[in-house]
């Protein structure tokens, strides 16, 4: 175990990138503007199944570059990288045969961002881990969801399209998705980076996962799993926790702003200072700080996000490693 987390508790500090088709709507339905986060905008606004499916056709971020990307988080000082393969609303942002509903095949872009991603991260020596949401997941029947809307117990659904079995939504898009993250690229991933577990991954469901990913005995894993297990890191989600997890490793994920996917409205952006003295805190209690982006619908990083990551790297130069 400690081999396997050297490398990440010497990083100190990651980039999270959340990335997808939410960055279409941005944050805005029907006219109107919808509150929290970005990439839960479907949840949120009870958008249908096919309302949200019909958003692909219009994805073609041919700002996408990833050679940027990874050069921009190693100008910040981030030695590794965690990019949304697929959030809650089940599209994948990779070429996955187990599911049409991804980037590849159901796009015009039709270019696989986490290859290029993980090009790029092999060249300039950035790692780099998948975000994969296990569980929720509001496109596929039987994905399970959380109730942000006034959706009905007990599935929390808000389309009938989303209804099924849980654990046939794993057998057939969960795991054969995940076999395909884990071996088509390369040394990649490093990390990969569970969310928002419900009841429905039981202790069985979820040691199928964890089966899968003994076979890959270098791989980290955060807490987010389910069915009782808890991984290799803590995942403090928007706070630093006042004294850290001692004896843990442990990674606090923020926000620069006050969402993860882009919303075009939210410019409530952090000063550097506030990012820095985050960064500081947290690597003094022995934490990690995985700092997202949310690129736009183009795949362009917004230029308050790269501003504030060229200047924390700034300071890293001249002030020594955190
Ligand atoms: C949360 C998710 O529901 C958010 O959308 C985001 O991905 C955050 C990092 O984790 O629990």
């Amino acid at each position: 175990r400690n081999e396997r987390m050297a490398w990440w508790r010497a990083a100190r500090f990651g980039m999270f990138i959340h990335w997808g088709l939410y960055s279409i709507p941005a944050g805005t339905w029907d006219g109107k503007q919808i509150h929290g986060i970005g990439e839960w905008i479907m949840n949120t606004a009870s958008i249908p199944v096919a309302d949200y499916k019909a958003l692909a056709p219009q994805f073609n971020p041919t700002g996408f570059n990833a050679h940027d990307i990874v050069a921009l988080a190693k100008s910040a000082g981030q030695k590794y990288i965690v990019i949304t393969a697929k959030h809650h609303d089940g599209f994948a942002m990779f070429a996955s045969k187990a599911n049409d509903f991804n980037i590849v095949d159901a796009t015009p872009f039709k270019r696989d961002p986490l290859r290029e991603l993980a090009e790029e991260c092999k060249k300039q020596g950035v790692k780099l881990g998948f975000y994969y949401s296990q569980d929720q997941d509001w496109t596929a029947p039987g994905g399970a969801a959380y109730k942000t809307g006034d959706h009905q117990p007990p599935t929390f659904h808000w389309d009938p399209a989303q209804n099924g079995d849980f654990a046939t939504y794993l057998h057939t898009k969960c795991i054969p998705q995940m076999k395909e993250l884990l071996t088509n690229y390369g040394d990649f991933p490093v990390v990969i980076w569970f969310d928002t577990p419900t009841k429905d991954m039981t202790p069985a469901l979820a040691g199928e996962i964890v089966e899968l990913l003994n076979q890959h005995p270098n791989l980290i894993w955060n807490n987010r799993l389910g069915g009782g297990y808890k991984g290799d890191t803590e995942t403090p989600e928007q706070y630093i926790p006042a004294q850290g997890y001692p004896g843990e490793d442990w990674e606090s994920c923020m926000t620069m702003n006050d969402t993860w996917g882009y919303k075009s409205y939210d410019d409530n952006f952090k000063s550097t200072e506030t990012l820095l003295r985050n960064l500081i805190d947290i690597a003094s209690k022995g934490g990690n700080y995985l700092l997202n982006i949310g690129p736009d619908s183009h795949g362009v990083v917004p230029q308050p996000e790269v501003e504030r990551l060229q200047e924390v790297g700034k300071w890293i130069a001249v002030n020594g490693e955190a």
